[in-house]
């Protein structure tokens, strides 16, 4: 096996012919891989092996491979365990074996109900006068109680917390309050829907009776179905963290933690029931210790999203360059190689793991481009050239597989 096959696989997310980043100019960014989904389909539809082939046809062409699908998007009634749930579930199967047929083996997904990830603030200046996204806990309090005015929300803020959050609506004007309540309301990446609040009161609703638990259930039996279809095409499904990692809006969360994750992987285990392990989301709980989720979940890691979270004391965060804020980027790089020399070791395959620099911020010339929140042309150019001389470097020290 020659060495380079061992290094992380660089890959870069894309939208699709829309995306103002071209196939051609990623091919420039040192990406070798394609992340990206059928964003046109609705969810829950089955991916016709035509659609999903002429998609790769377009990556193919320009010299790049379509490496992961993110995501299949899990429909609601799985998630709130309807029964029209089956229905959907065997599209989703179906949407596998196509996806096999035509050679893409890892498939990225989410368990978040409603909302994908969430922020309050999607043009947050820091210090180097570039832009980041950013989660204030006040702001979301202010919108939930405030704007939104969800039933029971009062009950579950402190009093000092009502009072800064209610602060914090009265200093904003009538046009940044809209644009606080576009950003929560934001739909899935790839998209510039939002819902409108009347629209997400009513998913709030459908998940009154759903808690922690039977979410937790609802995401087993999801499992239960897919996996033995995955492991049968040889596909890889890896589940991809909540964002934030904690409950919001009243919606449960049960993809935040170590123990959420190990959950999972025990819950039907099998080498195509896997991890997305991304550090940006995971990041976003000072209780989360990432290198030492990677040693200990390592085996069960297929894909990786490397970006940075700065965490400030009053719960809010940003997100920081690539290899500052609060994660130590340099051990979970680190622990990530120890476990790709490991798999080399017992001769297992899936040691160039497909690794992507996630979000980036808005840098130079980002400004000339509409892109979706986060998917920026330099901020992730500059994030993924870091992490690739993050990891030769580590590689030259440890003497792994770096010639
Ligand atoms: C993204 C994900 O925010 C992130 O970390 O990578 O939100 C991604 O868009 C999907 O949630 C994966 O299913
Ligand atoms: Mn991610």
């Amino acid at each position: 096996m020659k060495n380079s096959e061992h290094f992380l696989y660089p890959t870069w997310r894309w939208f699709g012919p829309q995306d103002a980043v071209s196939l051609a100019e990623i091919k420039q960014t040192g990406a070798k891989g394609i992340v990206t989904a059928l964003h046109h389909i609705p969810c829950g539809e089955v991916w016709s092996v035509t659609e999903i082939q002429q998609r790769q046809q377009l990556i193919e062409d320009v010299g790049l491979d379509w490496t992961v699908v993110e995501s299949v998007n899990i429909h609601e009634t799985i998630k709130r365990g309807e029964p029209e749930r089956n229905q959907y579930i065997e599209n989703y199967q179906q949407t596998l074996r196509n996806l096999a047929q035509r050679g893409i083996k890892l498939v990225c997904y989410n368990f978040m109900p409603v909302l994908d990830w969430t922020r309050t603030h999607l043009a947050f200046p820091v210090e180097d006068d570039s832009f980041a996204l950013r989660y204030d806990p006040i702001a979301l309090a202010g919108f939930e109680l405030f704007i939104l005015k969800r039933e029971g929300a009062e009950k579950e803020y402190s009093a000092e917390q009502k009072e800064a959050a209610q602060a914090y609506i009265l200093s904003l004007t009538e046009q940044e309050k809209e644009t606080l309540q576009k950003t929560i309301l934001a739909g899935l990446p790839g998209t510039d829907e939002v819902f409108s609040l009347d629209e997400f009161n009513e998913h709030l609703e459908r998940y009154g009776n759903i808690d922690t638990t039977q979410l937790r259930e609802n995401l087993a039996y999801f499992l239960q179905q897919i996996i033995p279809v995955a492991e049968e095409v040889g596909i890889k499904m890896a589940i991809h963290p909540d964002d934030p990692p904690f409950p919001i809006l009243g919606l449960p969360r049960v993809v935040s933690t170590e123990a959420d994750l190990r959950f999972i992987v025990d819950s039907v285990p099998s080498p195509s029931n896997g991890i997305t392990f991304c550090t940006g989301s995971l990041g976003g709980r000072a209780d989360n210790n990432l290198p030492g989720m990677v040693q200990r979940l390592g085996e069960h890691i297929h894909f990786l999203h490397l970006r940075n979270v700065q965490r400030s004391a009053d719960g809010s965060f940003h997100e920081a360059n690539h290899l500052e804020g609060s994660t130590d980027m340099v051990s979970v790089m680190q622990a990530v190689i120890a476990e790709q020399k490991r798999r080399v070791e017992i001769g297992r395959s899936g040691v160039a793991i497909p690794m992507r620099p996630d979000h980036g911020h808005q840098f130079l010339f980002d400004a000339n481009r509409h892109f979706y929140p986060g998917y920026s042309g330099v901020g992730r150019l500059r994030g993924l050239a870091e992490l690739r001389g993050l990891e030769l470097g580590i590689r030259r020290m440890l003497q792994i597989f770096e010639k």
